[in-house]
């Protein structure tokens, strides 16, 4: 089997971390590998497969060795910089940031949901929005089995999230010490800001979620809204979905669904108090999908909860499933 020459640029983040572990658990066939972050963690060692790797300072001539794929999860401010330099080097870059994911000329891919898209990549691929990559796996069978003309998202979203920085706030905020990240105490908290916020009175997050529901299911029809809240959680976003379907459904046949979706496990038994919870999610990378009931109030609507790691499906695991699916599909 071909081998690759792997680059983790933020290879010392949350993230990029459990990029390194995705990367070894899934057996991606790596051949040379090579942690890349700022020049405060250079000289670092990372673990891989046993091994210690000693980070490297990123920078215009890190790509000028052999790489053939490069993930980054750094912030948009270094994918912006230094993902068209990767890219010029012929390395495909498979973005985790939210720098890249509205360029028309990038596909933003959720393997589950639109493979397809890889195929048109320019060597910069985007990794969506957390919240969204979950939100898409569960509603992929329902819109192509029904149709979405509306969704109203409302999140409750980890504070992992955030990075080291937001567990940190979590974690000392609990022993009654002031925050430091958040604008307000996350412990025993819900904030209803997640990101900036916008002119409109919406967060950057909210809008995330809208405008990249929007491109992976290439449907600029569907009415979408979202409210993303930060709650006291350390791992796992969990998601309340409101669908209204084009087509009329049976409930029962709507849950069966999640039986046949591959990346998704149905968690629908109420009555035994068996519905998704993030502290099941965490760990694992698939979408978790239950509570599913009809809504009542409007003709064909239902409602939902969705959980997944954020920082595995969310992050980290969606994009080595790309790279794997870029191996498939025979364009790597
Ligand atoms: O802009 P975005 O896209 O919204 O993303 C912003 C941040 O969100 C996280 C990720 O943070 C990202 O940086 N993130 C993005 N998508 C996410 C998702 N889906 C997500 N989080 C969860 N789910 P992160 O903490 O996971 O990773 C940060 C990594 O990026 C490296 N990095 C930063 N600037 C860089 C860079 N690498 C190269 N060049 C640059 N210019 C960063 O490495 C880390 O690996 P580092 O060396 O900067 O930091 C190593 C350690 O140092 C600590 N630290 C961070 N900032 C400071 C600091 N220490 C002192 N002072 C600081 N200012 C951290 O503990 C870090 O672990
Ligand atoms: O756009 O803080 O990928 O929970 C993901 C994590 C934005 C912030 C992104 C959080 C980031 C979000």
């Amino acid at each position: 089997m071909k081998r690759y020459n792997v680059a983790v640029v933020g290879a010392t983040g949350m993230v990029g971390q459990k990029m390194l572990q995705v990367l070894e658990e899934m057996k991606f066939p790596v051949d040379n590998l090579y942690p890349m972050a700022s020049a405060r963690s250079a000289g670092k060692t990372v673990k891989f497969d046993g091994r210690d790797y000693t980070v490297e300072e990123l920078t215009e001539h890190s790509f000028d060795k052999p790489i053939d794929i490069a993930l980054f999860s750094a912030g948009a401010g270094t994918s912006k910089k230094f993902a068209p330099i990767a890219a010029e080097h012929g390395v495909i870059v498979i973005d985790n940031s939210s720098c890249w994911r509205m360029d028309e000329n990038v596909p933003l891919v959720v393997p589950e949901v639109n493979p397809e898209d890889l195929k048109d990549h320019k060597n910069i691929i985007a990794n969506p929005n957390c919240s969204t990559i979950q939100a898409v796996a569960a509603l992929k069978p329902i819109y192509d089995n029904y149709g979405i003309g509306r969704i109203i998202y409302s999140t409750y979203q980890a504070v992992s999230g955030s990075g080291v920085k937001g567990y940190k706030d979590l974690e000392e905020g609990s022993k009654g010490e002031d925050n430091h990240f958040y604008p307000h105490q996350i412990a025993y908290n819900c904030l209803p800001h997640i990101d900036d916020f916008l002119d409109s009175g919406y967060t950057k997050e909210e809008m995330k979620m809208v405008n990249e529901t929007r491109k992976i299911l290439h449907d600029d029809s569907i009415g979408i809204t979202a409210t993303t809240v930060r709650v006291p959680v350390y791992y796992g976003h969990s998601e309340s979905i409101n669908v209204e379907t084009k087509k009329p459904f049976e409930i029962e046949d709507v849950k069966d669904l999640f039986n046949h979706t591959p990346g998704c496990v149905l968690r629908d038994d109420p009555k035994n108090n068996v519905y998704p919870l993030a502290r099941d999610a965490e760990g694992t990378n698939d979408v978790y999908v239950g509570r599913i009931r009809r809504d009542d109030s409007a003709e064909n609507a239902l409602n939902l909860w969705c959980v997944a790691d954020n920082i595995r499906k969310g992050a980290a695991a969606n994009a080595v499933q790309i790279a794997f699916s870029l191996i498939d599909q025979g364009i790597l």
